[in-house]
C-alpha cells in the first residue's frame, strides 16, 4: 500500500504499512485498483457522451466509486471487492455504449488501452496485487514526484467533489454537466504522460468545476429542506432513549426522523450533522433534540459514553470500540468490517431496536445552547447592516476559520486563533474544525453575532457567495475585501474546496496544520508566488501579519 491522501498520513509523507486512519493495506490496494478501473469506465463514458449518449447507472457509479475511497468511508475488504466486480460490469456496459453509438454513426471506435481494457484478476488476492501496481507510489516512479503529485491533487479533489455530487444525487439533483465533468477529468487522468502546464491547467479547471458541484449540493439541500435559519441548538443531552447520527447526509437523518416519530427516542446530531438542526424541514421534528459531542476524531470516547444507538451516514468513521460495536450502524457508502449495515431500503429498524435496548440518558444534563444556521441566505439578509458596520468602522475584518478537524495537537492553532481575533472582527466558520471553539462566547457587534457558523464543509459554497456579494456591494474585488481565510484540512473534501478557492484566485490563504504531502515543493512555491498561499505559523504572528 501507499496512501498519502489525508493530512494525518504517516510521517507526513505516506502510509505504507497500515493507515493511520485504520485502513488495512489490502483495502488501500483495492481502493487504488477501484480508481484504476473507474478511470477505464470514464474513458468510455466520456467518449460516448461526446457522441450524444449517456447512462445514469454508469454516471452514478463513477461518483460512488470515487466517494468510497475518501478517507474514513470504507474500511471493508469484502465491500471493496464487490465494488470492483461491479466496476468491471459497468466498464463493459460503458464500452458497449460507446462502441454501439460510434458504430451507429459510422465512426470507428478508438482502440483504448490501459484502465479501459486491463483484465481483472479472478480472486481477491490477485486483485490486491494488481492494486499494488497502481498506487500513488508506483505512479510517482513512472511520472516523477511533481507530476504524480499534481495528478493526485486532481484525483483527490475529484474524490472530495464526488462526495458532494453523491449527496446531491441522493436528493435527486443530477446534472449532466457534472457527470460529464467527472468522466472528462478521469479520462484526462488515465493518460500515460502529462506536462506540468497541462496538470496545473486541469487543477484550476477542476476548481471551477467543483464550484458547480457545491452549488448543486447547496440547491439539493435547500430545495429539500429549506434555507438554514439562525437556530438556538441544545448541546447537552436530555433524559430519554437516544440515537446519534454522524456523517454528512441530510436525507438519512430525515428518513431516520420519520421512522422514529412517536417511538419515544430522541435524535441527536454529531460532528458534521450539526448544521442539519438549522434546516426548517429537519428542525420541525420535535424529537430532533440537539447535538451530542463534537468533531469526528473524538467519536471513540463520545460514542463509548453515549447510552443509545449510533448511525454513521458517511465519513468520518473510526475503528469502533468493542463497547459500542453492537450498537453502531453504517449506511450508504460507509462501511467497517463486522459493523451492521443498513442497505438502500433505509429500513432503520435495527438502529431503533438497538436504541430501545439501551438505557438512554437517565437525566437531563444542565442546559447549554449555541446558535447556528448562518448560511448564505441568512447572512445576505443582513448584508446591508454588515456593510454599514464596515463603513462605520465597527467591523474591521472578517476571518473565515474553516475546515476539518483531526487528532493532531497542532490543531489547537485554530482555537487560539479564534479566541485571539480582536473584538471588532467577525468570524465565519464551517466544517468540523469549528468544534474547537463553537461553544465559546464570542458576543456580537451591534446585534450581529461575532461567530457565524455557515454549516458543513460543502457550505464553503455559502461563504464564497457571501464574499462575492460583499465585494460587489463595495464595488471591489474579493481580494480587496477585509477578509482572510484561515483553513484547516484533513481529507479530500478539503482538497476540492481548496482547489475552488485557488481557481477563484483567492489570495493569501493560510493552510494548516501541515501542507499536503502530495503538494510537492515546486507546486507550493508556485502557489505561494502567484497567490500568496502560505502555511500557518502561530496565531499571534499570523494575526499580526493580517491586521498589520
Ligand atoms: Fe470533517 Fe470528516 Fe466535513 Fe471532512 S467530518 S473531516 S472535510 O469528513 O468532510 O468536515
Ligand atoms: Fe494514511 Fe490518510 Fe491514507 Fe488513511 S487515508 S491510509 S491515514 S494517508
Amino acid at each position: 500500500m501507499f496512501c498519502y491522501q489525508c493530512e494525518q498520513t504517516a510521517q507526513g509523507s505516506g502510509c505504507t504499512n497500515f493507515g493511520v486512519c485504520g485502513k488495512s493495506p489490502e483495502v488501500a490496494d483495492l481502493q487504488d485498483l477501484l480508481i484504476h478501473v473507474t478511470k477505464g469506465i470514464s474513458m468510455y463514458a466520456h467518449r460516448a457522451r461526446a457522441l450524444g449518449v449517456s447512462d445514469q447507472e454508469i454516471d452514478s457509479f463513477v461518483v460512488e466509486a470515487l466517494f468510497t475511497t475518501v478517507t474514513n468511508v470504507n474500511f471493508d475488504e469484502e465491500r471493496m471487492e464487490q465494488m470492483i466486480r461491479r466496476a468491471e460490469i459497468i466498464r463493459a456496459k460503458a464500452r458497449k455504449l460507446y462502441e454501439d453509438v460510434a458504430m451507429s454513426k459510422g465512426i470507428t471506435p478508438e482502440n483504448l488501452s490501459g484502465p479501459a481494457t486491463f483484465e481483472l484478476a479472478k480472486d481477491k488476492a490477485g486483485l490486491i496485487s494488481q492494486g499494488e501496481q497502481v498506487t500513488p507510489e508506483s505512479r510517482a516512479k513512472k511520472l516523477g514526484d511533481v507530476m504524480a503529485g499534481l495528478h493526485d491533487l486532481i484525483l483527490f479533489g475529484l474524490k472530495g467533489s464526488a462526495a458532494y455530487a453523491d449527496h446531491a444525487q441522493i436528493l435527486g439533483k443530477k446534472s449532466d454537466e457534472i457527470y460529464a465533468g467527472f468522466h472528462a477529468f478521469l479520462d484526462f487522468l488515465s493518460r500515460e504522460s502529462f506536462t506540468e502546464e497541462e496538470l496545473l491547467g486541469k487543477a484550476i479547471e477542476f476548481g471551477h468545476f467543483n464550484l458547480k458541484v457545491m452549488e448543486l449540493l447547496d440547491a439539493a439541500n435547500t430545495d429539500a429542506y429549506g434555507h438554514p435559519e439562525p437556530t438556538k441548538v441544545r448541546v447537552t443531552p436530555i433524559r430519554g432513549k437516544a440515537i446519534v447520527v454522524s456523517g454528512h447526509d441530510l436525507r438519512d437523518l430525515d428518513l431516520l426522523l420519520k421512522q422514529t416519530e412517536g417511538k419515544g427516542i430522541n435524535v441527536y446530531t454529531h460532528g458534521e450533522m450539526l448544521p442539519c438542526l438549522a434546516y426548517p424541514e429537519l428542525k420541525k421534528y420535535p424529537h430532533l433534540v440537539g447535538n451530542y459531542g463534537s468533531a469526528w476524531q473524538n467519536q471513540r470516547t463520545e460514542f463509548d459514553e453515549f447510552p443509545g444507538a449510533i448511525l454513521m451516514t458517511t465519513n468520518c468513521i473510526q475503528k469502533p470500540k468493542d463497547s459500542y460495536k453492537d450498537r453502531i450502524f453504517t449506511t450508504g457508502l460507509v462501511a467497517w468490517p463486522g459493523v451492521r449495515h443498513i442497505g438502500p431500503d433505509k429500513d432503520f429498524s435495527p438502529v431503533i431496536e438497538a436504541a430501545l435496548a439501551q438505557p438512554g440518558f437517565t437525566e437531563d444534563a444542565p442546559e447549554k445552547y449555541i446558535t447556528i444556521g448562518f448560511a448564505r441566505n441568512t447572512v445576505l439578509s443582513v448584508a446591508d447592516k454588515v456593510i454599514d458596520l464596515v463603513k462605520r468602522g465597527k467591523i474591521r475584518h472578517f476571518f473565515l476559520i474553516g475546515g476539518c478537524d483531526g487528532a493532531k495537537p497542532g490543531r489547537n492553532y485554530y482555537t487560539e486563533f479564534a479566541t485571539s481575533v480582536p473584538k471588532d472582527c467577525l468570524i465565519l466558520t464551517l466544517a468540523c474544525g469549528k468544534y474547537r471553539f463553537n461553544k465559546l462566547e464570542f458576543g456580537d457587534i451591534e446585534g450581529i453575532p461575532r461567530l457565524l457558523d455557515m454549516g458543513q464543509c460543502n457550505d464553503a459554497y455559502s461563504a464564497i457567495v457571501v464574499a462575492k456579494a460583499l465585494a460587489d456591494a463595495f464595488g471591489i474585488d474579493v481580494n480587496s475585501l477585509p477578509l482572510s481565510l484561515i483553513l484547516s484540512w484533513y481529507e479530500q473534501k478539503a482538497v476540492c474546496i481548496l482547489l475552488s478557492l485557488i481557481a477563484l484566485g483567492i489570495k493569501n490563504m493560510r493552510l494548516g496544520p501541515t501542507l499536503p504531502a502530495f503538494l510537492k515543493p515546486k507546486v507550493v512555491a508556485f502557489l505561494s508566488e502567484n497567490l500568496g498561499l502560505k502555511p500557518i505559523t502561530t496565531p499571534q504572528e499570523d494575526l499580526k501579519a493580517i491586521l498589520g
